[in-house]
């Protein structure tokens, strides 16, 4: 989605191949032989991998609707916090959703709580629609599950990470991200989300719990 999305803001025509991830295309494990994951992103004879590494590219090569900031040190913030929702927010909340045991779910979502809070100030110092400003850019693009896939979560995980009394920012910033021209019918079918989720939920939690017998 992230791919698509940089896409559609800059204009740039492509194709999607959908691929089924527990059915892998020879292509795909040609292509991404190292993480054998989507997406992945060809233009020509070039293959670009990874989500983060592929929207600089395209930010690189189409130069129209620039989405990382200009600024050195803005663009050097918007990576860093790039990272922190996929190294830390998105870990602790997919942990969350998936273990069976109770209290480390609790400390799991303690956790995300405190990272959301972090990110939230961001927002509220940059007094601005969008992370991007007032227009979507790079970290709204990274952090964009959170608008759309974390309130599956939540369900799935019978569990609340985004109050929006403590969240105003990210809860008015959640709503704007899914009415952005650019994402509104580029969303998943819901009920197929959390479908797709409860069935992950009972596999990877009954693996994890397993893991841990040994
Ligand atoms: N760090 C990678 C993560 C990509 C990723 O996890 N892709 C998932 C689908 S969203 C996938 O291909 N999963 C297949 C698998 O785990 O075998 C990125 O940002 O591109």
């Amino acid at each position: 989605m992230r791919v698509e999305w940089a896409l559609r803001l800059k204009g740039v025509e492509y194709e999607y191949i959908e691929e089924d991830i527990f059915n892998k295309t020879p292509l795909l494990l040609e292509l991404n032989p190292v993480h054998k994951k989507v997406p992945v992103l060809i233009q020509g004879e070039k293959v670009i991998l990874e989500s983060f590494i592929i929207l600089e590219y395209i930010d690189e090569t189409w130069k129209q609707y620039p989405i990382l900031p200009q600024d050195p040190y803005d663009r050097a913030m918007a990576r860093f916090w790039a990272k922190v929702g996929e190294e830390k927010f998105l870990w602790d909340t997919c942990m969350a959703v998936w273990t069976q045991f109770e209290e480390e779910k609790e400390g799991y979502l303690k956790q995300a709580i405190e990272s959301l809070q972090k990110i939230e100030e961001v927002l509220i110092k940059g007094k601005s629609k969008f992370f991007g400003g007032e227009k979507i850019g790079y970290l709204d693009i990274a952090l964009g599950w959170i608008s759309y896939w974390l309130p599956v979560w939540e369900e799935v995980g019978s569990m609340k990470i985004v109050d929006p009394i403590l969240f105003p920012s990210i809860t008015a910033w959640m709503e704007n991200i899914r009415n952005h021209p650019v994402i509104k019918d580029k969303l998943p079918p819901r009920d197929k989300m959390v479908a797709y989720f409860q069935g992950r939920k009972k596999e990877i939690g009954a693996s994890m719990a397993a893991a841990r017998k040994g």
